[in-house]
């Protein structure tokens, strides 16, 4: 590209020397290969003396976390293609908690008890309609443009289905399918309402599509793909339905919003709308479409869209030919470097930043600028761009620090690279001096999503930045050939980076957000009138309607209130249980041998499965979660009569 920017370090030299020509001419040639040869040639560990050498052990230091202490961050993180959510400690790395989302969790008996399957949801037949997910974003809802504690919204790739955590309980509570979408990528609830000053909290989830389908996608169009097209989704933060799509032209990568609510950017590498891989990378520049929140609503409101297939979500045109006016235009396609990945919204609101991937630059976008542009007082969209800065090979992900700096991982140079965005601006206006590079810092490997502390909030601290690396290679003892993930932990508050602690993740986290700890405020205990199908002391026991039976139970360390469950051979059993303990912590297990039930219950919580009693014979009913002295004592027989 003509505009590129070019402002390098020596020691941005030196590494790329390391790296070397395999991944520099992949560059140079838009190969294809870029991306593994970067990683093989790190893949040779004894490469001593350059910047890929293992970073020298750290002294214990301020930001251990010692024994009974706590930490002064959560860190909410994806669980990619273990279909989880995990919460994790931070600065320690200590893992606090899984939460199933799309996955099967046999622990809690996610994906197993009535209650979750409803919310995951089934088949006529009462099976799972889904057992897997890839999660790979997980954002917080917000007031006054800072987390207000009370959901959390994750995206799953795979069956293109959003899922909504509430943070008291940090269970799912809704999971919604997106219609006519695959692979939704990007995921961003809003930060307030485009048109109602006074609805300053979040009221939408938006949503990216990252693959082109046919619409609808019902064997039509199979060998035609310039017939498939990619929807952009709203969704309501409250009932979880799918409030309006937009087609666009391209696809979809990564989603963000702007703090003043009227509008949402997803970066998209496919302008071409190619299906072809070579085809997808033929253009110099891809784009950045920032969606009008307001107009769109306006035309759903007018008729103004049509319905795919079955669903009856509105559709908007958001496609070029019926935008070409910017003062009605819903879109606006503000073309950026090659291929981006990721596009994040800087915490004074002012910028976007989208990173190109394939082009070792930075794309920033001013927000007021793209607004001048649905206005019709900006030529050309690409004049919204204010800086496009070279940063590194592989830029992918920016976080920020509140300070006026960002920091964007380097995937190809294994670096987390600081730089300062006024600077950078500077630099692109024709300022020289500008040295818009603060620090770059290595990290081990090939760092995905970098994010700060409160780092997408208003209230970004700089204390922060977790470096979610997709390589761990030497870090950790080996474990066979699957590795580890390394999340590295980097002190962010003075002007060097300052690579605090190593901490291993199941594969495969991908995004994540780092909250304060006063933001989220948890129940200690459920509250048992909020299960309706509650099981009291008086209506304990067994019910027969035909071949159905109902057994009701209640658990109180070290019993459950039925020693002996005695059912016939083809009875359809639902047992419902509902711990009286009102202990904090004090949770039992319930499992039944041979009958592949599993599942536990919190204090004062209510739960329930429904299955077959196919195999006649006694099954010890028992508790499965250390509960009491007598914990092994706590069992129950359940009897089924050939
Ligand atoms: Cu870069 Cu799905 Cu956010 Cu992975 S995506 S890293
Ligand atoms: S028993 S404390 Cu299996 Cu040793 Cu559990
Ligand atoms: Cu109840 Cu263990
Ligand atoms: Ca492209």
């Amino acid at each position: 590209t003509k505009d590129l920017n070019t402002q390098d370090t020596p020691a941005l030299e030196n590494r790329r020397r390391f790296l070397g020509r395999s991944a520099l001419l992949g560059l140079a040639g838009a190969g294809v290969s870029m991306g593994l040869a970067g990683c093989k040639e790190e893949a040779k560990p004894a490469a001593a003396g350059t910047a890929a050498a293992p970073a020298p052990a750290h002294a214990a230091s301020s930001h251990e976390v010692a024994p009974g202490q706590l930490d002064e961050y959560y860190h909410f993180s994806s669980g990619g293609h273990s279909g989880e959510v995990r919460i994790i400690g931070i600065p320690s790395g200590r893992e606090l908690r899984r939460i199933p989302v799309f996955n099967i969790d046999p622990m809690v008996g996610w994906g197993i008890t009535n209650e979750s399957k409803a919310i995951i949801g089934t088949n006529p037949d009462g099976s799972l309609k889904y057992n897997t997910g890839d999660t790979h974003h997980v954002h917080g809802s917000y007031k006054d443009g800072t987390y207000d504690g009370r959901w959390l919204f994750v995206n799953d790739k795979i069956h293109s289905r959003i899922a909504r955590i509430r943070m008291d309980t940090m269970e799912v509570d809704k999971i919604t399918e997106l219609p006519n979408v695959m692979g939704f990528h990007g995921i961003f609830p809003d930060k307030r309402d485009p048109v109602d000053e006074k609805i300053n909290y979040t009221t939408r989830v938006f949503c990216g599509a990252e693959f082109h389908c046919p619409l609808p996608n019902d064997g039509r169009d199979l060998d035609d793909p310039s017939k498939w097209g990619a929807l952009f989704s709203c969704v309501d933060a409250e009932t979880m339905e799918v409030r309006w799509q937009v087609r666009v032209d391209g696809n979809m990568d990564l989603t963000a919003t702007s703090y003043d609510g009227k509008l949402v950017a997803s970066n998209q590498y496919n302008t071409e709308n190619s299906a072809e891989l070579g085809g997808m990378m033929a253009s110099e520049h891809d784009a950045c479409v920032f969606l009008n929140v307001e107009r769109i609503e306006k035309l759903v409101k007018e008729g103004k869209f049509t319905t795919i297939g079955k669903s009856k979500v509105p559709v908007v045109d958001g496609r070029k030919a019926a935008n070409s006016d910017p003062k009605t235009a819903v879109t606006c396609y503000v073309p950026v470097g090659k291929n981006p990945h990721g596009v994040n919204a800087s915490p004074d609101g002012k910028y976007f930043v989208c990173a190109g991937k394939l082009s070792p630059t930075s794309t920033v976008i001013e927000l007021a600028l793209v607004h001048k542009w649905f206005a019709g007082e900006l030529a050309k969209e690409r004049d919204a761009v204010v800086a496009e800065v070279e940063l590194g090979l592989g830029p992918l992900h920016t976080g920020f620090d509140g300070k006026g700096n960002a920091y964007t991982s380097l995937f190809l140079d294994s670096q987390v690279v600081k730089w300062n965005i006024e600077k950078a601006i500077a630099f692109a206006k024709g300022d020289k001096t500008a040295k818009y590079v603060v620090d770059r810092l290595d990290v081990n490997y090939q760092p995905g999503h970098g994010f700060a502390s409160m780092g997408e909030t208003k209230e970004a601290d700089g204390k922060y930045f977790n470096s979610g690396n997709k390589f761990s290679k030497d870090r950790f003892l080996p474990v066979g050939p699957l590795h580890p993930e390394t999340e590295q932990l980097i002190d962010i508050s003075g002007e060097k980076m300052k690579l605090i602690a190593d901490h291993t993740a199941y594969p495969e986290p991908h995004d994540g957000i780092i909250v304060r700890r006063d933001v989220v405020k948890t129940r200690k205990i459920y509250n048992m009138d909020d299960f309706p199908n509650k099981v009291t002391a008086e209506t304990s026991g067994i019910e027969r309607k035909g071949n159905k039976v109902h057994v009701r139970m209640l658990s109180m360390a070290p019993a459950f209130s039925l020693p002996i469950i005695r059912v016939k051979k083809g009875d359809e059993v639902t047992l419902t249980l509902t711990n009286h303990d009102k202990i904090e912590d004090l949770t039992h297990g319930c499992a039944i041998p041979n009958y592949n039930i599993n599942f536990i219950v919190n204090p004062q919580e209510t739960k329930s499965v429904t299955f077959k009693a196919d195999k006649p014979g006694a099954f010890w009913l028992y508790c499965t979660h250390f509960c009491h002295a007598l914990h092994l004592e706590m069992r129950s027989r359940f009897l089924v009569e050939a």
